[in-house]
């Protein structure tokens, strides 16, 4: 049996539920789409879809979700035959299986943009959120609106017919405005800092393009609060598969997997409608940039670390580097020695026990997290999770000497998949490999070559005079370790 509304009023009058798994407790029929999330991965549908779910779950309200995936036709057809529906594996111990019925629709942006931005600019739509990835955002490294971007630059020259979030939002927004429907909200869900207010910006800078006022209506009509967004969510593997069937005795082709924990935070700035989100744990904040640091800085800067430390060292999984004792002090040194000093604390967190917490998470043994998924993109995430500390600490005096480790592992990274002749996943593959292409046996003019491609590095960190050389310093000293890496980090 598949899953499908069918199948699922089937799972609900027989009781064939035992404790462990949730169905949806309202009448899906009977609710309207009133959020288009853009950007229908994993994590959406791990995290702001649950959420939705909850609030729905005890509260109803039409808060239906249109998903709108970029260009995942597979995904569409899969979701489609279940009429949306799709379980939610929570790993632990106990795992827990969620059956989610607030996706009432699902578009592939590629295939049929005109549907997208009729459903967004339709009365009902309230909200539109993202999650794209931090390359969606199409920003370069001083976090603006990239205009050079091949797609932005398609957008410009498409205004009806837009590949971006950045021009597809701003289409949808420009509908509105001309045909003076009120304005929706966008709340941006990706891992960067400030993502609603460098989402905003890249919005206003293409709207002016489409309209001389519109960029006055959306700063005065459209709220983009910044958010924080944490739950581990691995990408589907058959396993997942494998497991919802065996628990619910019904076939998901597109189940999700995450770990138990999850978090939500919001700028508490958003008016106008809304799930009842803030009765079900999500949380509305003045300080949001705290738990953004935060969170960035130690999950992630210590997930990138894993990354690229444990794919030289031969590891697969989050578990089983973070299993290797080396590995774990060396993340233990580097998040209370040079990470945390660079944190500006949000009231009432205990840094140390967030930390800790943090890597406890790490050392879920349920979840398979594959190394290769976070190394991806890595020029973003290293110049937000390890970059950004590190100019705070070298402009502060504060030591930088494992951060520098890091991305000296990263380099090395791109070394080596560069060797191995496989194609880098990252938005800047050609230009990090155009530089590699040109390395000597001089490790200092390598490490030089590398951090001066274009846009990597910001001016103000590639001129100051102490980061070149501890990068260099690091670098050296793992290829005088290159057999065995873990002894760099002694
Ligand atoms: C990870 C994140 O892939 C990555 O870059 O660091 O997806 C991480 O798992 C989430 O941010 C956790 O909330």
């Amino acid at each position: 049996m598949n899953l499908n509304n069918k199948s699922l009023s089937h799972l609900a009058e027989t009781g064939a539920c035992n404790a462990n798994i949730t169905l949806p407790h309202y009448n899906r029929d009977q609710v309207k789409i009133g959020i288009v999330h853009l950007g229908l991965g994993a994590f959406h549908r791990s995290h702001q879809a649950y959420y939705t779910e909850q609030a729905m779950n005890q509260y109803g309200g039409d808060w239906g979700i249109c998903g709108v995936a970029m260009r995942n036709e597979t995904l569409r057809k899969n979701l489609s035959a279940q009429d949306g529906l799709y379980t939610i594996a929570k790993l632990a111990d106990n795992n827990q299986f969620q059956v989610i019925g607030a996706l009432k629709e699902v578009l592939v942006a590629q295939q049929e943009i005109e549907k997208v931005i009729d459903r967004m600019v339709n009365p009902d739509t309230k909200i539109v959120s993202v999650t794209v990835t931090e390359k969606g955002y199409c920003l370069n490294s001083a976090g603006l609106l990239d205009i050079k971007n091949p797609d932005i630059q398609h957008d410009l020259n498409n205004t009806n017919s837009p590949n971006s979030i950045i021009g597809i939002i701003s289409l949808a927004l420009f509908k509105r405005f001309s045909e003076q429907t009120p304005a929706f909200n966008v709340i941006a869900c990706d891992n960067l800092p400030e993502n609603g207010k460098k989402l905003k910006d890249a919005v206003l800078a293409f709207s002016q393009y489409l309209h001389p006022e519109l960029v006055n209506w959306i700063s005065q009509n459209v709220c983009f609060p910044n958010t924080m967004v944490d739950s581990i969510t691995p990408k589907t593997e058959q396993a997942t598969v494998d497991l919802v069937e065996a628990e619910l005795g019904i076939k998901d082709l597109s189940p999700v997997q995450r770990e138990m924990f999850t978090q939500w935070v919001i700028e508490d700035c958003l008016s106008g409608e809304q799930p009842r989100w803030q009765e079900v744990g999500v949380v509305f904040s003045n300080d949001v940039a705290g738990y953004e640091h935060t969170k960035l800085r130690i999950l992630n800067g210590l997930h990138s670390t894993l990354a690229y430390l444990g794919c030289l060292t031969g590891f697969d999984t989050v578990y089983q580097a973070i299993s290797e004792p080396l590995v774990k002090d060396f993340l233990l040194e580097l998040v209370d020695q040079e990470i945390s000093p660079s944190i500006n604390l949000p009231k009432g967190l205990n840094l140390y026990k967030y930390s800790r917490d943090i890597i406890a998470r790490f050392e879920n043994s349920k979840i398979q997290h594959k190394l290769a998924q976070i190394a991806c993109d890595g020029s973003i995430k290293i110049s937000i999770r390890i970059l950004e500390p590190m100019l705070e600490n070298l402009r502060a005096g504060r030591p930088t000497k494992n951060l520098a480790l890091v991305v000296a592992c990263w380099i090395h990274f791109v070394v080596s998949e560069y060797k191995a002749g496989k194609s880098l996943n990252d938005p800047m593959a050609e230009r990090l490999y155009a530089a590699v292409a040109n390395f000597t046996d001089d490790n200092a003019a390598n490490v030089a070559k590398l951090l001066n491609v274009e846009g990597l590095v910001c001016s103000e960190l590639i001129q100051h005079p102490q980061f070149l050389p501890s990068i260099i310093n690091a670098y050296s000293k793992l290829m005088r370790t290159q057999d065995n890496l873990l002894a760099a980090l002694k």
